[in-house]
């Protein structure tokens, strides 16, 4: 795994492993750690691989060490969110496009839910080797999109946290204009961000993770006026648990309208430093306010922290979160071309996303929604410019023109 070098990350990883010596012993730690994560085995030797890095960088240094440092650092409530933190990992797997739901259909999945750490490596642009996804997604200025983070691969629960073991930190979202998404690199975009959420509140003290927590792990953003073309979306937690964890996806869009705008650009990496004051931070210290990492999102305008409690009462209906991801491609999407592989794969692509990249004769959105001739069902595709399929929605449903592009059976 990856140890970011930085100064500051070094200070939280002494204090952990001098919290882990101090408080528990190398059998219980382990025994612990293997009781908090029974599902995720990778996570597991993730974690405990950091743990023997970070004890033998605490025999190099323990004399640099304050006493006092290591008592404030020693609380119960520290040790419980390292050991919760190796469960807990995530990866945004899903889009929404105005409500409709485009499953992993443009997602380059990550192959594990562990986070980078180093914000100097090309991963952190889009993930470490990701999988290539299946093809491209469509969205217009003004949509609204949302992104869905989860634990675990293909688990769209809402019982489960979206990201759970106190990963507390901002969610943003990155926007890059590439010649073609399905092969652009993302470490070598041109990045601007259209989205951001930090601490919503201080009083209690509200995470954005916390609004993904809330809301089965969907974070809602409107595509600014942007040029069209096509893009990359990148979705990206900070959990902040004894050093900073990013957590990111990137998505594979063709922008349609006729925006114009062409924001000021970043690269990933490269717009981030270990020692932001965003990055670099005791988030046990329940600070009152917290400075979002990287650029001033484009077209937005980020909330500043509230003084009150933030209202979480979940703006998602979850009623609606459907249990399984959609295999079929969503509407106005585009297959990826057969036998592109996904631009920073070197990973092997017999993996089970990798292998199913559907021909384009199977991207017809109709196809597996039609049950009769004529008739489709309810959540099918029955309109929309550009769209020859069967127009009649199923009894006790209405086809409904959610944008010029696509009407669908409600
Ligand atoms: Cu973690």
């Amino acid at each position: 795994m990856e140890i970011d070098k930085s100064p500051g990350h070094e200070l939280k990883i002494r204090g952990q492993a001098e919290m882990a010596q101090n408080k528990v012993s190398d059998e219980k730690l382990d025994l612990a750690k293997r009781e908090t994560c029974r599902d995720c085995d990778e996570q597991y030797y993730d974690e405990r691989s950091q743990v023997s890095d970070e004890k033998l960088d605490l025999a190099k240094r323990e004399n640099l060490l304050a006493p006092s440092l290591v008592n404030m650092l020693s609380s119960l409530a520290f040790l419980a969110s390292i050991l919760a933190s190796a469960s807990a990992h995530a990866t945004f797997q899903e889009m929404w496009v105005n409500g409709v739901d485009q499953g992993n259909w443009c997602v380059r999945l990550p192959q594990s839910n562990s986070p980078v750490t180093s914000v100097t490596s090309p991963d952190i642009a889009c993930n470490v080797n990701p999988h290539p996804a299946s093809g491209v997604c469509s969205v217009e200025p003004g949509d609204s999109v949302a992104v869905e983070m989860h634990q675990q691969p293909n688990d769209r629960s809402c019982a489960n946290e979206a990201i759970g073991g106190d990963h507390w930190g901002p969610v943003q979202v990155y926007m890059a204009k590439v010649d073609d998404a399905t092969t652009a690199d993302g470490a070598s975009a041109n990045w601007f961000k259209v989205s951001e959420m930090g601490l919503p509140s201080n009083n209690p003290e509200y995470w954005a993770t916390e609004v993904l927590n809330d809301n089965c792990g969907h974070f809602t953003f409107t595509v600014p006026s942007i040029a069209p073309g096509q893009y990359l979306l990148r979705a990206e937690v900070i959990g902040n648990v004894g050093g900073a964890q990013f957590y990111m996806s990137c998505f594979q869009l063709d922008v349609g309208g006729s925006g114009t705008a062409n924001p000021p650009t970043v690269k990933i990496p490269g717009v981030y430093g270990a020692n932001d004051p965003g990055i670099l931070i005791d988030i046990y210290t329940s600070p009152k306010a917290y400075e979002i990492p990287g650029p001033t999102p484009f077209g937005t305008v980020s909330p500043t922290v509230a003084t009150t409690a933030y209202p979480t009462i979940a703006t998602w209906n979850t009623a609606l979160q459907p249990s399984t991801v959609p295999t079929t491609a969503p509407p106005g999407a585009a297959s990826a071309p057969a036998n592109t592989a996904a631009p920073t794969s070197a990973a092997p692509t017999t993996s089970a996303s990798g292998g199913s990249t559907p021909s384009a004769s199977s991207s017809s959105a109709a196809a597996s929604s039609t049950t009769a001739a004529g008739t489709v069902q309810k959540f099918g595709q029955c309109g929309g410019t550009g769209y020859s399929g069967a127009t009649a929605c199923v009894a006790g449903t209405t086809c409904t023109s959610l944008n010029p592009y696509y009407s669908q059976c409600l």
